[in-house]
């Protein structure tokens, strides 16, 4: 087709390509979800049945995108690993976290409506995503990222724990908060032990771990990090085969990590 008058425009286009043979981490955070799970009334500190409704949102799109090897999640957030390998839309940047933060946002509000009929969202306020990128160039720097995801998880819900209870048996929000001040994790751990029976280690492991959704292979499965084209392409039709297994474990450890050679391959 001959090019119109017009076409200089998309001169003015810009990409930006993500850094190749690097891992794609991609995060999409629901925006302002503050003031959304106060105005959909989520349970506090955690609302089970709306955690799902993110994990099936992130099951969703992983389903969809098999360049996704890995996702984990808690709150309002999750995070995507790409492969290595991964050329999904050429590694333009601006289409992925756009095709994500829009993706992530469709299927939640699918499951919301499915899974909270008697509570419709209002155009007022309805639930959207941001996305971002990071790339890492090593595995252990992928693995410190999750680490850190899972850390940040434990250390949000270990507070939030203790400032609800406080705040259910009667302390105003800003004495309960006050109360937490310079705590250490030990403080919060007794506080919620001696104040109110509640031994942390036995809270639901889905508070304290949150969702991991990984695609599993068997250990035997020959994979090593020098594969050859054919090797490759057997392993990726084995993976776009492969159960998304949902676990709520420990990835801080290197267990998770080792067992799972696919996971950077
Ligand atoms: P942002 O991400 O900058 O647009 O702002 P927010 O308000 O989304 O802040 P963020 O992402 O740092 O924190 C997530 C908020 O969502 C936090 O205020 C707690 C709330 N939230 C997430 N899950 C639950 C839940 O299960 N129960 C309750 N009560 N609140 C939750
Ligand atoms: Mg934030
Ligand atoms: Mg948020
Ligand atoms: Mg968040
Ligand atoms: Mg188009």
């Amino acid at each position: 087709m001959a090019k119109s008058r017009y076409e200089y425009v998309k001169n003015f286009e810009r990409e930006s390509i993500l850094l190749p043979e690097t891992y794609i981490v991609i995060r999409v955070d629901g925006r302002g979800f503050h003031k959304f799970s106060s105005k959909y009334d989520f349970e506090k500190p955690n609302d089970l049945c709306a955690l799902e409704v993110m994990n099936s949102a992130a099951l969703k799109l992983m389903e969809t995108i098999p360049n996704i090897i890995m996702a984990y999640g808690d709150s309002d957030e999750y995070s995507f690993l790409l492969q290595k390998r991964c050329d999904l839309f050429e590694r333009r940047e601006f289409k992925l976290i756009s095709t994500f933060a829009s993706t992530i946002t469709a299927y939640y509000q699918y499951y919301w409506n499915q899974s909270f009929p008697a509570k419709p969202l209002q155009p007022d306020r309805l639930p959207t995503f941001d996305a971002r990128t990071v790339c890492y160039p090593t595995k252990e720097l992928v693995k410190d990222y999750f680490r850190w995801r899972q850390v940040d998880c434990h250390i949000n819900n270990l507070y939030n724990t203790t400032f609800w209870s406080l705040v259910k048996s009667g302390l105003t929000t800003q004495e309960a908060e006050n109360r937490l001040i310079g705590t250490l994790s030990s403080d919060k751990h007794e506080i919620l032990f001696k104040e109110f029976g509640i031994n942390y280690n036995n809270e639901p492991e889905i508070y304290k771990k949150g969702t991991i959704l990984v695609r599993e292979l068997d250990f035997e499965s020959d994979v090593n990090t020098d594969l050859s084209k054919r090797q490759a392409q057997r392993l990726e039709k084995k993976l776009k085969k492969s159960e998304i297994k949902k676990l709520h474990c420990d990835i801080i450890k290197d267990e998770f990590w080792d067992c799972r050679p696919w996971l950077f391959s």
